[in-house]
């Protein structure tokens, strides 16, 4: 005879297997002490014990709500030394939805990147229904549109076209550096030299701009100023042997202000 023990357990696990969704439903008010207990990648954090295993409805709920985060998580494609992942985390992190964003570490050049952008580029961002955008401007852009925190992007106006200003200018230096980074690795032959100091004009004259309107600058309220901050700790990580600083001491005394705030303290570069 089948006991109602066999029969409580087996609807159980057929449950566990193809009532997630169901079951999801009921986890939505799950308390936060509860999600906090889970890692990034889905795991229960060591601080917390399973319940015993027998008792299979609670490890249940345990599970359950392990998949309800999973389930949540976008993906960055992410690298420690891209200054434009960096953009998108100190984003992240300034408008407190961080935790949403599962760190996918793959170089550009993986082809499983391909799906998701033709342009196998970090960051690559991979929704949670599955859709991915790409450029550093446009995913920033959709976090602005996710949790309750003020959003970085101000509203249209003329503080949206200088913030808007301000991330080009940003992005701009990062444009110039990063691939003459790779350029200064290779013999030095004309075309390259040449190449080399026309992107080292375009950053000195971004960089005596900002000088001139740090003054205006606040705290990283704007994807403005987080992009001209994040450029400004690339320079630091990439070409510390071409000190930026001297000649701009309006902006060595803002950066020195905000490299101290999360959005940057909290995605230092590194590699
Ligand atoms: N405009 C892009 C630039 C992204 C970018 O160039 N990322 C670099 C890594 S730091 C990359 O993926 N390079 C590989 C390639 O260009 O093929 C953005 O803002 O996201």
């Amino acid at each position: 005879m089948i006991s109602p023990r066999f029969i409580f357990y087996c609807s159980v696990v057929i449950l566990h297997v193809f009532g997630y969704e169901t079951l999801y439903q009921k986890t939505d008010n799950l308390p936060a002490s509860v999600l906090n207990t889970i890692h990034d990648d889905g795991q229960l954090k060591n601080s917390i014990k399973l319940p015993p295993g027998d008792i299979f409805p609670i490890q249940f709920v345990f599970k359950t709500a392990i998949y309800k985060e999973r389930k949540q998580k976008m993906k960055i494609t992410f690298s420690h030394a891209s200054p434009y992942v960096r953009k998108v985390m100190a984003c992240a992190i300034a408008r407190g939805i961080e935790n949403q964003l599962e760190k996918w570490s793959i170089p550009a050049t993986d082809p499983s990147i391909r799906p998701y952008n033709p342009l196998s580029k970090v960051p690559t961002l991979v929704k949670d229904d599955g859709g991915a955008l790409f450029d550093s401007p446009v995913i920033c852009e959709y976090l602005d549109t996710i949790g309750t925190a003020a959003p970085v992007f101000p509203v249209a106006g003329p503080a949206r076209w200088n913030a808007l200003r301000l991330q080009a200018l940003g992005d701009g230096i990062m444009d110039a550096s990063q691939p003459r980074r790779r350029e200064m690795g290779l013999p030095q032959d004309d075309g390259r030299i040449a190449y080399i100091e026309l992107q080292q004009g375009k950053v000195a004259r971004a960089l005596d701009a900002l000088e001139q309107e740090v003054s205006a600058f606040g705290s990283l309220t704007t994807i403005g100023e987080i992009t001209v901050a994040c450029a400004l700790g690339y320079l630091d990580f990439r070409f510390a042997s071409e000190p930026w600083r001297p000649g701009h001491p309006k902006l060595d005394a803002w950066y020195a202000q905000v490299v101290q705030l999360p959005p940057l303290a909290h995605s230092m570069p590194a590699g």
